[in-house]
């Protein structure tokens, strides 16, 4: 049937540094994302220079100008129907060095306009509190989440969001993809982008990550608590990106490697933010790599008496494991990558595409947390190019209905799913790569990898696709 209840959000996701632009405007600070070139720096490679440097091409100065053009898109979006947007509040916007005595009131004021501007569009505002792109400035100052401090300026940060939007959103998403911090120990710079941590060679980078991790674990549980007791009725969700990894054999050593694999890259995240205790295997790992984390009684109490309401996540592909990686051929992935499935078609960014392991996802998430699930992310990237003045992304149309057939066969199996955001319903920069040319959107941004074209929209096949796949709750889908 691939009905969905009435009330399903069917919407999008896009992310501040990736679609705003104006990077100095409106009394905006410098983020970490301001200082991510093009190409080969990327969070996927993680880690920046604390340095502008004029002869570099930083994509997301400019960005696709949603800043200028917000009203022009959203107006794009609600012609689709959407229910929901996904968006994301540049802390820097409203505290420019994070730390500030006072909120910078016209990057206030510019999220309220955002969030008005989406109301009146009918659009239910799914809001990030931070999406890759803490201010520079507490880089320097803290080295980042390593520092305990961190949760007392978070707290600052989130009670003034909750306290000037809390009249408007319900949904609120603490970090965008929490799981992604893994990889900054891989990091091959000084400073690491998830984080923020600004990496001495003595260092040991899994305590400094992990302590990070502690620190914002706990500044989750201070949002919870600071957003039940602010607002009514407001949902505040932890988020990772879910990559299910799969045994790429039935050899039992394969499918334990599998099984520790799938913990450390995001079911150890989802674990303590759903059931707000850190589970007995992560204490067994800190032993074995004597890693000394300081948590005190009361972090502990607090994480325990404040879990997330529901659990949000993003979900591109899957991936496998084995015992023996080096018997089997490699692949790229989103934040992580591993083996190649041979049962399995890839993106031409090397991405596998399994929509069945999105069902599998879906009831795998909601059998563990028992919590409403939110997918906050879902897309096709590909390079797109104009046939006869239309872009025929027959692919991507493939995909996301191949994806929300299976996401409806879920709810029907039982799961219980709040909504479902496409991934960058509108082209913007890739927080991998740092490309334009790697694209999500149902509409097309004039602009290229080097940051050439006129930012002119234009709509996609894909747009009426999706326009009729909400106008008939999923009823058109193939
Ligand atoms: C997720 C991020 C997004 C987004 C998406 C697609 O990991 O939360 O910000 O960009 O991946 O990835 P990419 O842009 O690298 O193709």
């Amino acid at each position: 049937m691939n009905k969905f209840p009435e009330n399903f959000l069917f919407g999008g996701a896009i992310a501040a540094n990736q679609c705003e632009g104006a990077y100095r405007e409106g009394g905006k600070g410098l983020s970490v994302a301001d200082f991510l070139t093009g190409g080969t720096v990327s969070s996927r490679k993680p880690g920046f220079q604390l340095k502008l440097d004029e002869n570099k091409y930083y994509p997301r100065h400019r960005s696709i100008d949603f800043y200028h053009r917000y009203k022009e898109d959203i107006a794009l979006f609600a012609e689709m129907g959407f229910r929901c947007l996904r968006a994301s509040i540049a802390w820097s916007r409203i505290y420019p060095n994070g730390d500030d005595e006072q909120p910078n009131e016209e990057g206030l004021q510019f999220y309220d306009d955002l969030l008005d501007e989406m109301i009146r569009n009918h659009m239910e505002p799914v809001i990030t509190i931070s999406h890759f792109e803490m201010p520079a400035a507490l880089v320097d100052k803290y080295n980042g989440w390593a520092n305990r401090e961190m949760i007392n300026v978070f707290k600052r940060y989130v009670h003034t969001l909750f306290e000037r939007y809390g009249d408007r959103v319900k949904y609120w998403i603490v970090f965008n993809e929490i799981n992604a911090a893994v990889n900054d120990v891989k990091g091959t710079h000084e400073y690491a982008i998830h984080t923020g941590i600004h990496f001495r060679p003595e260092d040991d980078r899994y305590q400094l990550v992990y302590q990070a991790c502690h620190h914002q674990f706990v500044a989750i549980a201070e949002t919870v608590k600071m957003g039940h007791e602010m607002m009514d009725g407001a949902m505040i969700g932890g988020m990772v990106a879910f990559i299910p990894t799969y045994a790429r054999t039935c050899d039992p050593d394969d499918v334990m490697k599998t099984f520790t694999a799938n913990r450390k890259k995001g079911v150890f995240f989802l674990d303590v933010m759903s059931r707000g205790e850190y589970p007995y295997y992560f204490e067994t790992y800190l032993k074995k790599y004597g890693i000394q984390l300081e948590r005190t009684e009361e972090d502990l109490k607090l994480m325990k008496q404040y879990p997330i309401d529901y659990v949000a996540f993003s979900y591109y592909m899957s991936l496998t494991e084995s015992a023996h990686p080096e018997n089997y051929p490699t692949t790229d992935g989103n934040v992580f990558s591993g083996l190649k499935n041979p049962y399995l078609q890839y993106s031409r960014f090397g991405w596998s595409v399994d929509p069945v392991g999105l069902r599998y996802s879906l009831n795998w998430l909601y059998d563990r947390y028992q919590k409403p699930l939110f997918i906050v992310e879902n897309g096709y990237g590909d390079y797109d190019t104009f046939e006869n003045g239309m872009i025929q992304d027959d692919d991507r149309i493939q995909y996301l209905n191949d994806h929300l057939k299976e996401t409806a066969k879920a709810i029907e199996d039982g799961v219980d799913l709040i909504g479902y955001c496409e991934w960058g319903p509108i082209d913007l920069v890739s927080a991998g790569t740092g490309d334009m040319e790697k694209r999500y959107g149902f509409i097309y941004v004039d602009l290229d990898n080097q940051g050439n074209g006129t930012l002119k929209r234009t709509k996609k096949k894909s747009f009426d696709w999706y326009k009729e796949v909400i106008a008939t709750n999923g009823g058109s889908l193939k």
